[in-house]
């Protein structure tokens, strides 16, 4: 047992490292990072699809695209005329930051003002993995059930930004917003909640405004 603790700490620690790299590479590049984390299916790319659609034509934006099989996601992304590209994991359930420099070394990555990496679908174990982003961002569909922060307390705890999507459906599903709010509240004091729909266009300007503003912020503390 004392040597997978072992084990373990030690890939965090490697993890750590290429994550401080690219860190400084980001901030050499003035550009903000965010890393997208949910359970399958909440809404990670429709997101990032509105934000595009939003935010494209005044910042220059990119993706990285985490998942087990298939480049669906990347496709939808650079269908949208953003550069993407899509990192298989081969099975493992979170992207870690050698895969994330990899692909800033080798794929002749343009330059960006936002990177979007949306992580592997699931709350858990891409919590652990820092990416060198600015900010971690959770979300939760209405459809997945009102008790999840406290279920899954690391994400909701870590994410500076917590955003609720398909609000659209709130007619039709049980899902306590207030009860939400209460307990992302509670785990992470400091953290925002938006609550948005990619269908009704709820809540994707106050996200827009937020990722300016923190990009805006960043820019002037390393003018
Ligand atoms: N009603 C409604 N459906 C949505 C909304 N956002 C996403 N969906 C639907 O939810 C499903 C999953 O959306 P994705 O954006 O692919 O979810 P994801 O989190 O990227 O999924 P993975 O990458 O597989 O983890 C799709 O059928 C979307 O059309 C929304 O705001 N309202
Ligand atoms: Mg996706």
């Amino acid at each position: 047992m004392a040597e997978v603790v072992d084990i373990r700490a030690r890939v965090l620690a490697a993890n750590e490292q290429a994550a401080a790299k690219l860190r400084d590479q980001f901030r050499a590049g003035a550009a903000l990072v965010l890393n997208l984390i949910s359970s399958p299916g909440s809404g990670k790319t429709t997101l990032l699809e509105a934000t595009v659609r939003a935010l494209g034509g005044r910042l220059r934006l990119a993706g990285i695209e985490g998942d087990i099989a298939t480049e669906r996601d990347a496709d939808r992304l650079r269908a949208l005329g953003i550069p993407a590209v899509q990192i298989l994991t081969g099975g493992a359930c979170h992207l870690d930051a050698r895969q994330v420099r990899k692909v800033m070394d080798e794929a002749h990555f343009p330059a960006f003002d936002v990177l979007f990496i949306e992580n592997v679908g699931n709350l858990i174990c891409p919590t652990s993995y820092d990416l060198g982003e600015d900010f971690k961002v959770a979300l939760l569909s209405v459809a997945e059930g009102d008790d999840k922060p406290f279920k899954y307390p690391a994400i909701f705890a870590r994410a500076a930004v917590t955003v609720i999507t398909k609000a659209d459906l709130l007619p039709h599903v049980t899902f306590d917003l207030d009860a939400v709010r209460g307990q992302v509240a509670a785990l992470n004091p400091g953290g925002r909640l938006l609550v948005t729909s990619a269908k009704t266009g709820e809540g994707i300007a106050t996200w827009c405004a937020l990722i300016e503003e923190r990009l805006a912020t960043k820019r002037e503390a390393e003018a």
